[in-house]
């Protein structure tokens, strides 16, 4: 695919840029809540925050149809906020309530609704990937029109030889299949670096013939006008396409970070860039919203996760009576 710069700048209808805002704030106030109530020891489990990385579950799934299928990652609150997930039912679920998404028995990784097609995350790094592969396989099979399956995953990921086997099977049979790479320049605490010689993951594509993009994952607009591409020339039967959407993680990699493999000031520096403030700054110097109208939203989205929180502490724990229901084995 030719590099269409100028294309990813355009604006998206004021309807969707609306949609976006609301989304990563949402998903930012989210986040902060969830770390909170961690701190609070509230919390069972772990949970993954994707604090500076909103734009990308934002931007991603605004370009995607409601039918398409959506694998997101550990790091995936903002994907399932995104795809449709109510955050009421989130919270529930985070604070292990009967309330919860998965009945309070799955926890954070497993945010996951089958009825709006959004599968959450997998433990096990490049299973989504394999997953996905199988979904669009069925798209074809059944000869489904303008449907993909999308899969996010990391930079580390990206290494993972099931996320290989998925694009190199997604590649052979051609199908819809988007993948898309949220690369935080971490896999834990490693830096893509000391994980790969070569660090520009877009060129992994190269082997298995697909297009491939690499954009500023902080741009919001920039991932939508790619995404929305990618996916038309994914849903035109061309067979898959890889898109690297590069970020960074603000928050730790999980519930216990000391941040020992990084510096402050990098952190800092990444906070300078962070995708809500750009948005922000976009959408009033071009005059598409006020700084009022962007505040009431923002303010909206966090009334929202104090209702949400609400919701949840006032669901009941799940009975000892449910727990083998739903298991499978
Ligand atoms: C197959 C497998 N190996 C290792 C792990 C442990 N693990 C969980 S998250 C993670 C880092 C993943 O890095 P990346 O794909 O870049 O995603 P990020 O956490 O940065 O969002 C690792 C190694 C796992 N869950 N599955
Ligand atoms: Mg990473």
């Amino acid at each position: 695919m030719t590099d269409k710069k100028k294309d990813t700048q355009q604006p998206a209808s004021k309807e969707l840029m609306m949609t976006m805002w609301r989304n990563m704030n949402l998903a930012r106030n989210f986040e902060e809540r969830v770390q909170w109530l961690f701190s609070k020891g509230l919390v069972h489990g772990t949970t993954h925050l994707g604090i500076g990385e909103e734009a990308t579950a934002a931007g991603t799934i605004a370009a995607t149809k409601p039918d398409d299928y959506v694998f997101g990652t550990h790091r995936g609150h903002s994907q399932a906020i995104a795809k449709g997930i109510n955050v009421k039912y989130m919270m529930a679920e985070i604070l292990a309530r009967e309330t919860g998404v998965c009945k309070g028995k799955g926890g954070s990784m497993h945010i996951a609704d089958p009825d709006i097609h959004y599968f959450g995350a997998d433990g096990i790094l490049g299973a989504s990937a394999v997953m996905s592969v199988g979904t669009a396989l069925a798209i074809k099979k059944r000869k489904e029109p303008d449907r993909i399956s999308l899969v996010f995953f990391g930079d580390g990921t990206s290494n993972e030889g099931a996320t290989w086997e998925a694009m190199n099977l997604a590649a052979v049979w051609n199908l819809p299949v988007l993948f898309v790479c949220v690369n935080n320049t971490y896999g834990m605490s490693t830096p893509i670096a000391d994980a790969m010689k070569d660090t520009d993951i877009s060129k992994r594509a190269y082997p298995f013939d697909m297009p491939a993009r690499s954009i500023d994952g902080n741009n919001v607009l920039e991932v939508y006008n790619t995404i929305k591409e990618a996916r038309e020339y994914v849903a035109g039967g061309n067979g898959p396409m890889l898109v690297v959407e590069n970020t960074y993680r603000i928050s730790g990699h999980s519930k216990s970070d000391g941040n020992l493999y990084r510096t402050k000031e990098e952190i800092n520096a990444w906070k300078e860039k962070c995708p809500i403030k750009a948005f922000r700054k976009y959408l009033t110097e071009n005059g598409f919203f006020t700084e009022e109208e962007l505040d009431a939203v923002a303010k909206q989205a966090a009334e929202e996760i104090e209702a949400a929180e609400e919701f949840a502490k006032n669901s009941p724990e799940p009975s000892v009576d449910d727990l083998l229901n739903d298991v499978y084995a």
